[in-house]
């Protein structure tokens, strides 16, 4: 059973810049990932809306932050609201060096300072996953303790083992990028102590900084949206139906 409220989502506003964005109340999740990844087609997936938000061959479609209410007929004066957030995409060629240094200072911004922000959605093209401005936005998440969930998606243009392996290799990355920068601790002048063997036990990962989990997606053949539904019902606080094995970390 998926929550209905997703299906009755709505465009509210498209924001030029973070100067614009809506009052900072409620809970969001922002959808974030390379140019042309599969973004905004994951959100019409997930709220079965064929053109809510604008999907295009051409990368570099969405320019502007998409903002897609849960709830309609809200009271904006109250602290409430639930909302889907369409990020531009990031590593698009086309754009100037200067725009996308401005774009990269403004995301941050938004990431660090979003009170209302619950988790990001990095949305990855299966067939080209954790490129380098992944990797960035990741490490980005997790200094701002903001959790963070993968969608591997165009999972149909992989045959079904291929696209298992790949969400195997992505899992063993993650963890081991993420683990150990736990593991080691900082460096005081050397000697074995200062790099623990790796079989050391594992400390627990940080309250706030969860490590990123991952899933397959895909927008045309409507594979993991009650996975992604399920983690997006966590993050906004949605009643969710309680199947804690449906969730790949
Ligand atoms: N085969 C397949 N194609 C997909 C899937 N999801 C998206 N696409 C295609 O990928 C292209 C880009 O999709 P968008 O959803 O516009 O991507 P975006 O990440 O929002 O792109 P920007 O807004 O430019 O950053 C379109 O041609 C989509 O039809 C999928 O799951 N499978
Ligand atoms: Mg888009």
């Amino acid at each position: 059973m998926l929550n209905p409220l997703y299906r009755r989502a709505t465009f509210t506003l498209g924001a030029p810049t973070v100067a614009y964005l809506p009052p900072d109340s409620g809970y969001e999740v922002a959808f974030a990932g390379r140019s042309n990844a599969g973004k905004s087609s994951a959100i019409n997936s997930i709220t079965g809306q064929k053109a809510l938000a604008r999907v295009s061959k051409t990368p570099g479609r969405t320019q502007h932050i998409n903002f897609f209410e849960l709830e309609a007929n809200l009271d904006p004066t109250l602290n409430q609201g639930r909302r889907l957030v369409d990020l531009p995409g990031y590593g698009y060629a086309k754009v100037a060096h200067s725009v996308k240094e401005q774009w990269q200072a403004a995301l941050e911004e938004y990431l660090n300072t979003r009170q209302s922000l619950q988790g990001l959605m990095i949305v990855m093209d299966i067939r080209h996953p954790l490129t380098p401005f992944d990797q960035q936005m990741l490490d980005t998440c997790h200094h701002a303790h903001l959790p963070t969930h993968i969608l591997l998606t165009k999972a149909d243009k992989l045959s079904k083992g291929a696209a298992g392996a790949t969400l195997q290799q992505v899992r063993r990355t993650l963890t081991e990028r993420y683990q150990t920068e736990k593991l080691i601790p900082p460096f005081r002048g050397g000697g074995a102590l200062a790099h623990p063997a790796p079989e050391a036990t594992p400390s627990p990962p940080e309250d706030d900084a969860p490590l990123p989990t991952v899933q397959l997606f895909s927008a045309l053949r409507g594979i993991g949206i009650e996975d992604a539904h399920r983690k997006l019902d966590e993050w906004l606080k949605l009643p969710t139906p309680s199947d804690p094995d449906a969730i790949n970390t």
